[in-house]
């Protein structure tokens, strides 16, 4: 994933370079990253509802994928941010999909890519996103440093994301404001929601605490809610759902 991250950046910095992509984030204008945070640390589980087409777990998972009307959907039934795949290889994601979702919501748009490099921060914030992935297993702690100070001089929020104890530290050393706890394994692809259950008391009440991965159901909710976590990242169960209206009402009961 991150050898194939490497070569479309090779590309795509090939038809816009850095310099060209810096201005148009400057183009857009600059978010207080504080705002997101304080969103997910607010009383009650906040739900970012994920648009995604394939998964290397799950293969194609919408043959059918109206993305703007998804958003749309998910913007109008409750949810505090909406996760936008725009990897190409694995999930069949765009930028230019968050790019049109970002013109038309009015939560926060994630940038759900595997940041590598700072050129994907400045074209994150160019195609509008609010907030963007850092993942502890794939940075080195001077990259989180960077990446997450880049991040926040941009206006972006970001979620780093951790999926051990050990990652969860150095999350928090880098100063993360919000941390994700992703209960699937990215290397075997195995899910444990008690990942989040037990990971949640390594983080303070003052960082944002968001599971990711494999929540399905109204009771997987009402556990991580019993455990306090702020925030429930939500892509298949949703995606598969015919009525999305109906499956958060029932996600968030
Ligand atoms: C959503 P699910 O099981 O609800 O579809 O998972 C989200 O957590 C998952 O897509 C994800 C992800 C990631 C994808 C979490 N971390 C990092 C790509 C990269």
């Amino acid at each position: 994933l991150v050898a194939a991250t490497q070569r479309r950046l090779t590309t795509e910095q090939a038809a816009v370079p850095l310099a060209e992509m810096v201005k148009r984030a400057d183009n857009v204008p600059t978010k207080d990253p504080q705002q997101v945070y304080d969103r997910f640390t607010a009383p009650g589980i906040h739900l970012i509802g994920e648009v995604k087409k394939a998964s290397p777990s799950k293969g194609l998972i919408a043959a059918d994928f109206p993305y703007l009307d998804i958003a749309k959907d998910y913007d109008q039934n409750g949810v505090s941010a909406i996760s936008v795949l725009t990897e190409p290889d694995y999930f069949k994601g765009d930028i230019h999909y968050l790019q049109e979702i970002a013109s038309e919501v009015s939560v926060p748009v994630l940038r759900k890519d595997f940041v590598i490099d700072p050129y994907m921060l400045y074209q994150a914030k160019a195609a509008g996103a609010s907030i963007v992935l850092l993942i502890v297993a794939i940075l080195s702690e001077q990259q989180l440093n960077d990446y997450l100070k880049l991040a926040h001089q941009l206006g972006l929020a970001a979620i780093v994301e951790a999926h051990d104890e050990d990652e969860i530290k150095t999350a928090i050393a880098v100063g993360a404001k919000m941390i994700g706890v992703n209960n699937r394994n990215l290397k075997n692809f195995t899910v444990a929601l008690d990942n989040s259950e037990r990971l949640r008391q390594l983080v303070p009440e003052n960082i944002a605490f968001i599971a990711e991965s494999g929540i399905h159901t109204r009771a997987d909710v009402q556990v991580l809610e019993a455990n306090h976590v702020n925030g429930i990242l939500i892509g298949e169960a949703l995606m598969t759902a015919p009525d999305k209206a109906a499956k958060i009402k029932e996600l968030l009961g």
